[in-house]
């Protein structure tokens, strides 16, 4: 079997009671998607810097009070020897107003209507157990970016 190389991503969650700011992704991987935000980790960072910074950069806003891991995400696809390990996060706070970047136009949703369908179709997997205070981890194989082909996901307490 082919070695996998592994890319470290972000995906951060902004959360205000029964609201969830999600973005419409402009351009680039995902785009035409409402996705939460997030991307590469660079070289001498920590993974919630990076995520921090992400959510600055494409939402307009600053986290306040730091983010906690919520999940952690291992995504392949058919015929890519590279998979993306994504941490995802929730920030414990933010301060400023969303404002539409180059890569994302943020709106707010109900936590009880997303736009699953317009979402990566893993998502209405593993955001159940987000959104009712949970973390998990789980790995989804592709085919192309529309079928899933396997999946494991598991709620777990902690990670380590
Ligand atoms: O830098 P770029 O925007 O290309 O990073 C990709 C972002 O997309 C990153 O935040 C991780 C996220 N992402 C995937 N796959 C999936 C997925 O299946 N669901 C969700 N919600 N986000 C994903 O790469």
């Amino acid at each position: 079997m082919s070695e996998l190389t592994k890319k470290l991503f972000t995906l951060a969650f902004i959360r205000e009671g029964n609201r969830l700011l999600l973005g419409y992704k402009k351009r680039g991987f995902g785009q035409g998607r409402w996705n939460a935000f997030g991307g590469k980790v660079e070289a001498g960072e920590t993974p919630e810097e990076a995520a921090v910074r992400e959510v600055q950069e494409e939402a307009g806003v600053m986290v306040v009070g730091g983010v906690e891991k919520v999940g952690e995400l291992l995504f392949t696809f058919e015929g890519d020897p590279t998979a993306m390990h994504v941490m995802v996060f929730s920030a414990r706070g933010y301060t400023g107003t969303p404002t539409e970047s180059e890569e994302m136009k943020p709106q707010w949703f109900s936590v009880d209507s997303l736009p699953y369908s317009l979402m990566w179709p893993d998502d209405e997997l593993w955001y159940p157990i987000y959104l009712r205070g949970g973390k998990f981890r789980g790995r989804f194989h592709f085919q192309g970016h529309d079928k899933i082909l396997s999946e494991k996901l598991e709620e777990v307490q902690t990670f380590d």
